[in-house]
């Protein structure tokens, strides 16, 4: 399927796998781009030295365009943006942030450019700073997420630049792409499907969280503290509802969601870990590899939009 995000980055199916913070690192990324979506290497919190590997690991397993994510929030989004550049990555997308400061350096290097909106005002900003396209988020995403759905935000924020739109929160299969294509997206970007694909390393109990979780079962934390984070629920997220109800500080509730990714992704801890999950993860039922998933999609897709 040809759409502009295929034609800008010389990639096969307009299909972004997330950049999934302690997720997406060079197995899950390389086996996306290889099955012809776009492989996305998750910055997060980590610094300089861990993501050149992550990269330098990821262009020994694919030589088709991959990407990294810079997640603004983190104390090495500086160094990492430099890192980007040096190691000539192919596509760059941000997340958290307003990513403006970087943009001259990423466009000056030939960087395609991508950052995630929650806004119409952002994506504006973002086109006249050199975007090259942008991925427009709806709250139904896992982890960090803005205010508005999916269904709402995607159209807005086609309406308002020339550039092309990804659509992502809430997207999983065929009938999901379809969808956002009638939405005027020109792809769209996926994260909890691919949370279960084989080449996804995190640990099992987490994955089996992710395919036995039905149409409720994701929660969001954090909006008393303005950082919320929708999750799977468990004891994390009861303990810290609770503690926003209760009217704790950020500084409290912060206690409760310490490493709770690292519990979730090595450790495998369901009960206190943070199980980052969109809230698709109730029509997330299946563990395949990244090429059935992406092969699976693009043939309902195109059964549809035909
Ligand atoms: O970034 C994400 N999702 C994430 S990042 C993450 S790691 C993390 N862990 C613990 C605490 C905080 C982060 C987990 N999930 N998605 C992209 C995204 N960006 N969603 C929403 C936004 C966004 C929100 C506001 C982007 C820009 C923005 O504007 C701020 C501004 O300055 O205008």
């Amino acid at each position: 399927m040809e759409t502009a995000i295929t034609r800008l980055l010389g990639i096969q199916y307009p299909i972004f796998q997330g950049g999934m913070a302690w997720v997406a690192e060079h197995s899950l990324a390389s086996a996306v781009s290889n099955a012809g979506g776009l492989g996305i290497i998750a910055a997060a919190n980590a610094p300089y030295e861990y993501v050149k590997e992550e990269i330098r690991k990821t262009k020994e397993l694919t030589d088709r365009p991959f990407g990294v994510n810079i997640m603004l929030l983190s104390p090495y989004a500086e160094d990492i943006a430099r890192l980007v550049v040096e190691e000539k990555v192919p596509v760059v997308t941000t997340g958290a942030g307003n990513p403006g400061p970087y943009m001259k350096q990423w466009k000056e290097a030939g960087i395609k450019v991508i950052p995630v909106v929650a806004s119409v005002a952002l994506a504006k900003m973002l086109q006249r700073a050199g975007a090259d396209a942008v991925i427009a988020e709806g709250c139904e995403s896992g982890g960090h997420i803005g205010e508005t759905t999916t269904m709402v935000l995607v159209p807005q924020v086609v309406d308002a630049v020339e550039i092309p739109v990804i659509a992502a929160g809430g997207i999983g299969d065929g009938r999901g792409f379809a969808a956002a294509r009638m939405l005027g997206a020109e792809g769209v970007q996926m994260g909890t499907r691919f949370l279960t694909s084989r080449e996804c390393v995190i640990h099992p109990n987490y994955k089996e969280r992710v395919l036995k979780a039905k149409d409720i079962d994701t929660v969001v934390t954090g909006r008393s503290t303005g950082h919320p984070i929708r999750c799977i629920r468990n004891k994390m997220t009861r303990e810290y509802l609770a503690g926003e109800k209760a009217g704790l500080g950020f500084e409290e509730l912060e206690t409760l969601t310490i490493g709770g990714l690292r519990k979730a992704v090595q450790e495998g801890n369901v009960d206190q870990g943070s199980l980052m999950a969109g809230q698709i993860a109730g029509m997330v039922n299946k563990e395949q590899t990244c090429q059935e998933m992406i092969e699976e999609i693009m043939t309902e897709a195109e059964k549809l939009l035909g």
